[in-house]
Parts: C-alpha cells; sequence; structure tokens
C-alpha cells in the first residue's frame, strides 16, 4: 500500500512548509517514497475534508488519516520498526518530543519575525491574499509591522540559536554521529527560511551552517523544489 503525502505548496512548485519537510527527511530515511498530492495553501476546504481540520501535512495509509507531524513521525516510526530509527528509542523520542516544541515554539517564532514579510512572494499569487488575512489576523499586525523592528528580532534570533551552534560545533548531528528526527525537526525551520526568505541568515563557514549545508545536499539540494529564493551555497 502506497501512502499518500499531502502538503502545501508555493509559487513554482517551491516546499516552504518546515512541517512537510521534516517528514520529507523522516520518509527518506525510512526508504519509503510516498505518493505526492499538492493543495494550494488557500485550499482550506480539501484539506479539512480529508482530515477534519486544515493543517498539513496530512499522510494517509489505506483507510488510516494521520494528521499533525510529530503523529505521522511516531507512525512512520512505529509502522516501520523494522527500518532506520527516527527516534534511536523511547528516550530518543521523549527527547525529539522536546525538540518539537522549543522548534515550534522558539525556534520557528523567531525565524517568523525576520521572514513572514518576504515569505507570501514565495507563495503562488493565488494564495497571497488568503496568506496576508489570516497571519495579519494572527499576528494582530500588518506583516511589515510585524518583521519591522530587525536589530531587535536578529539578536533574539542569535540568542536562540547560541546552543545549537555550541552543540554542533561539538557534535556532526544534534542526535549525535548520524542524523535522527531532531536534526530533521530543526532544520526544517532553517529551510523554511531558505526557501521562503532571500536573505541568508546563518555565517558561512559556522558549525550551524556546515550542518544546513550537508543536510540541504543530503536530500538533494538541487532539485527545484528545495531551490533557496536565492542561488543555495
Ligand atoms: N502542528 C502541526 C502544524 C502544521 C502547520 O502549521 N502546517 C502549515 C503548513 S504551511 C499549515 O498547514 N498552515 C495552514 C494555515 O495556517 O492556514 C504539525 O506539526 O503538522
Amino acid at each position: 500500500m502506497t501512502l499518500i503525502m499531502y502538503e502545501r505548496v508555493g509559487a513554482d512548485g517551491r516546499r516552504p512548509s518546515p512541517f512537510s519537510w521534516r517528514i520529507r527527511y523522516a520518509l527518506a530515511l525510512k526508504g519509503i517514497e510516498p505518493e505526492f498530492r499538492h493543495v494550494r495553501f488557500a485550499d482550506v476546504e480539501t484539506i479539512r475534508g480529508l482530515s477534519g481540520q486544515h493543517f498539513v501535512p496530512i499522510v494517509t495509509d489505506g483507510d488510516r488519516v494521520i494528521h499533525d507531524s510529530w503523529n505521522i513521525a511516531c507512525y512512520l516510526e512505529d509502522r516501520f520498526s523494522d527500518r532506520p530509527s527516527l527516534f534511536a528509542g523511547a528516550g530518543g523520542r521523549g527527547l525529539a518530543r522536546l525538540v518539537n516544541h522549543w522548534s515550534d515554539n522558539t525556534l520557528g517564532a523567531a525565524i517568523r519575525r525576520l521572514i513572514a514579510a518576504d515569505f507570501i512572494l514565495c507563495l503562488d499569487p493565488g494564495d497571497r491574499a488568503y496568506y496576508r488575512s489570516s497571519r495579519e489576523a494572527a499576528f494582530g499586525s500588518t506583516l511589515e509591522e510585524y518583521c519591522a523592528d530587525r536589530p531587535r528580532w536578529l539578536a533574539e534570533f542569535a540568542a536562540v540559536i547560541a546552543p545549537l551552534e555550541r552543540t554542533l560545533a561539538e557534535q556532526a548531528y544534534l542526535t549525535g554521529t548520524s542524523p535522527g528526527y531532531a536534526d530533521y525537526i530543526v532544520f526544517s525551520v532553517f529551510q523554511y527560511a531558505r526557501l521562503g526568505c532571500p536573505d541568508e541568515f546563518l555565517d558561512e563557514g559556522t558549525a550551524l551552517w556546515k550542518w544546513r549545508t550537508g543536510l540541504v545536499q543530503a536530500f538533494d539540494g538541487d532539485r527545484r523544489d528545495a531551490l533557496a529564493m536565492r542561488p543555495a551555497q
């Protein structure tokens, strides 16, 4: 039975969603090639009809419909337990859950302050009004106001990523000597920044920059849907 993965795509087939990227990497580690079905960003009704909620990614496996990237990762780990592991055991799964919450709430929020105004440009023109109105309602300000105090948000971003830089200066991956799901979670947020904004936020040559570059290349960084807004370094 072929798994089907639904994800939102932007303009020119770009896939900016961090939540989809972490699952794409998880599927690759497991050696699973799903069928991908693309939905437009504003196509809320298709997604809701499938899963009763409006977020992607969604994975179906026969009659099973799984939504929320964390649930999908756990499903893949348990369903394909004979394949390479995403978590390396219960302790790794527990720590990856912490990384998931931290990435979504702290790292993702810091990056969003830097890219939310540019991000609209990587979306299909037909989806931009939906993005602007839904985000501006959530932020309580225009996209431009949300990102306006750039020195403040750059300083916050630097503080947030400092522990990542220190860790990756000591070990190749967040999960040690080979990448695991915790790497994919954190990487997916940097991937969202690469694909969603023309600015580069990592200094070339840093441990974090090298780690991100390696993970981009591991997945085939030349693919069109993984291209940065500016040429990948
Ligand atoms: N907690 C969810 C979050 C998923 C999520 O936010 N997905 C975005 C991807 S672009 C989405 O569907 N957003 C639709 C919207 O906000 O309208 C997960 O981990 O899968």
